[in-house]
């Protein structure tokens, strides 16, 4: 394992309002947020989309309110509907001021409000529908999580618009947490049983400088896993009445109770608990200066990325209760894969990245970006994939199969609907992924096309990037600084995949492959610090920084050990997965074979799927001349035919109609 070191402080993220993306890529889908998903969403959380799954979200708060009759409806967590959709809104309202939007924002808050109890409880499945039951159920219950999503909107809103009411209803909320949890005599020592409001607290001391929230983040890490396990006590209480029945039989691993934190080496049980548990160690470590921690975070995230991740970015492979099972166990066709356990990997490597300055966890936050992420929206923004395999074959994703949770065409919403606002609020949050800086170093992440105004060294920067990274891997930087300004730095990450790249600062050499190609793709050749190619001392007023990263199509194998993908080849280019679809192809994919030493060729195409570049290459493809008597077994050859195939990127199969989907081809290899 690499030995992390542990920076005194960590880079910090660019408000969102300093940065405005115009890219020709993600422009297509960070424009739906706004335009598309914001309106949707809000009709789904109203219930006025037909045909899609109810989410009951806003009338629940209605209820909750005293301002409408019925009872609870949806999942025990449906109020993080809204929660997310304000996140989303808070980032979209900090890009791009709009009046209209901020007023809907503002009544939804107003209503949140209304739907506060007088202690400050806040969670309407409970006020509704069993007051009595507070945090008697905290393995199922969902009310930490829930609060945690709530107070990540509320500062993220104070934060885009300066207004305080959500940062105070959620506050008093919060303080009824402090006063409910902790180590005193008479406080619950209990943990949540699905893990977000650790990271969230931690938010809200940065947001309010109140200790007492970070505070009680680091209790509930420290206290997960230690003693008798708190929810199998639980459990044997008269108070518990159980939520969901898939739980009996509760297995410890699920929820990362098994061991103590700073004792897990695995990743373990259920992706998303999983990550934004990560998430909230990270921020910890980082904040209490916890080596310890750290290490733990290290170790986890080796594990998950070297072992149980996609090529995709994907995690969490069972589609039995959404988790992690074991070491390189990575089926293609039945996994799960949940488009929220990648922002929740993304989230994590975004803070080891800030913690460590090591670039090459951004080489796995860029990997879950692109592919996983983005595969989970349609390019019209209205329907979404929940799980991301990477092999589909529609007619065989029948209900009551180990297939059930394998939907072939993305859905217009779901009845547990965390993935699709998930999408909305990372995709609003791009910029915080993109750069980060120290007093006097810009960092670039990601090459997405933008403007972006900083002060860096005690002088306001602006820096203008145009990237074709997805296609040519050319970019170009222009940094713009007041004459006689002190010096500044750029770090420019060199991603894991680019084996031949140049940089050139005012038109001469500041970097290039010349380096040992170990040295390089560890990330440390002469110039490469961590994966970051630093760039000192630029004092001009204008600056100028060409790159050209090389970013042909490849061919990919896997580590033998995935036995799913022994003998196969994936094709990715720069960080985008490829994958066959039906409609470019034909059918019955897995019949197909192609050999690696053969020249790839690609082509932009402006009409495809809103302009992609797509990859030729040849193939061949079993014929099936021989078996039309149709015999099923048989001692007879195999026969191949020449095929010509078509790949396009991972991120946006099935936006052409419903068909079959592959992303692990079969080798054919010499003879
Ligand atoms: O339990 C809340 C959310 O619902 C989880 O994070 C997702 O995996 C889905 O089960
Ligand atoms: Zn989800």
């Amino acid at each position: 394992m690499k030995e992390i070191k542990l920076e005194k402080d960590s880079l910090k993220t660019i408000p969102l309002r300093q940065i405005r993306i115009h890219d020709r890529f993600w422009n297509r889908y960070i424009r739906l947020v706004k335009d598309v998903l914001i309106p949707y969403q809000w009709e789904i959380l109203n219930d006025r989309i037909e045909g899609a799954e109810m989410s009951h979200c806003i009338q629940n708060y209605r209820i909750a309110a005293g301002e409408a009759d019925g009872d609870f409806e949806g999942a025990v967590f449906q109020d993080t509907d809204a929660a997310k959709w304000l996140e989303a809104v808070a980032y979209v309202l900090e890009i791009s001021p709009d009046k209209d939007l901020e007023r809907l924002a503002d009544k939804t808050i107003k209503l949140i409000g209304r739907a506060q109890c007088e202690d400050g409880y806040l969670n309407t499945y409970f006020t509704i529908k069993a007051p009595g039951l507070r945090w008697t159920n905290l393995k199922e219950g969902h009310e930490l999580y829930t609060a945690g999503h709530m107070i990540e909107a509320a500062v993220a809103y104070y934060e885009a618009t300066g207004k305080t009411e959500f940062l105070h209803i959620v506050e008093r909320f919060a303080d009824l947490i402090c006063q409910i949890f902790g180590p005193e005599d008479g406080q619950c020592h209990g943990y949540p049983g699905h893990q977000e409001i650790e990271l969230a607290l931690i938010r809200l001391y940065r947001a309010t400088g109140k200790k007492r929230y970070a505070e009680l983040a680091k209790y509930f890490i420290d206290q997960r896993g230690t003693g008798e396990n708190y929810f199998l006590e639980e459990e044997k209480k008269d108070t518990y009445r159980q939520i969901f029945p898939e739980f009996a039989g509760y297995d410890t691993k699920y929820s990362q109770s098994h061991l103590p934190v700073r004792e897990q080496t695995t990743a373990e049980g259920h992706a998303v608990r999983a990550v934004y548990m990560y998430c909230a160690m990270a921020d910890l470590a980082q904040l209490n200066q916890d080596r310890g921690l750290l290490r733990a975070c290290g170790t986890l995230w080796e594990d998950m990325v070297r072992r149980r991740m996609y090529i995709t970015g994907g995690i969490g492979s069972s589609g039995i209760l959404e988790r992690f099972t074991t070491d390189y166990d990575l089926p293609n066709n039945c996994n799960y894969s949940e488009t929220c356990a990648s922002i929740g990997l993304a989230l994590f490597g975004r803070r080891m990245a800030q913690i460590t300055k090591d670039a090459s966890y951004m080489d796995v936050v860029e990997r879950a970006l692109y592919n996983t992420v983005l595969s989970g929206i349609a390019m019209d923004g209205k329907s979404f994939f929940y799980v991301n395999p990477l092999e589909v074959w529609p007619d065989n994703c029948m209900e009551r199969t180990s297939k059930e949770h394998i939907k072939p065409v993305r859905q217009t919403w779901f009845g547990v609907a965390c993935c699709p606002p998930n999408i909305a609020r990372t995709l609003a949050s791009m910029g915080q992924y993109m750069y980060f800086a120290d007093e006097d170093t810009l960092y670039v992440n990601l090459y997405i096309s933008s403007s972006m105004s900083f002060e860096l060294a005690g002088d306001e920067t602006e820096v203008e990037m145009e990237s074709d990274l997805t296609n040519t891997g050319r970019v170009k930087i222009r940094m713009t600084r007041r004459e006689g300004a002190e010096a500044c730095g750029l770090a420019l990450r060199i991603p894991d995949y680019v084996r031949e790249y140049s940089v050139r600062l005012d038109g001469e050499t500041a970097g290039d492959t010349a380096e040992p190609e170990e040295a390089r793709t560890a990330g440390n050749a002469p110039g490469l610090v961590k994966g970051y190619l630093y760039i000192e001392g630029i004092r001009k007023a204008e600056t100028e920084i060409e790159i050209d990263f090389h970013v042909p199509p490849r061919f990919v194998r896997a580590n033998p050990k995935v036995r799913e993908d022994a003998g196969k080849l994936a094709l990715m280019k720069g960080p985008l997965v490829y994958c066959l679809e039906e409609t470019d192809n034909g059918g019955n994919l897995p019949a197909i074979f192609v050999s690696a030493g053969q020249e790839l060729e690609e082509q932009y195409e402006e009409e495809l799927l809103g302009g992609v570049t797509t990859i030729s290459f040849k193939g061949k493809r079993l014929t099936e001349d021989a078996w039309e008597d149709g015999a099923l077994y048989a001692e007879r050859r195999a026969a191949f035919e020449d095929t010509r195939l078509k790949a396009v990127p991972y991120h946006c199969w099935n936006n052409r109609g419903p068909g079959e989907m592959l992303v692990w081809m079969k080798e054919l290899f010499p003879v």
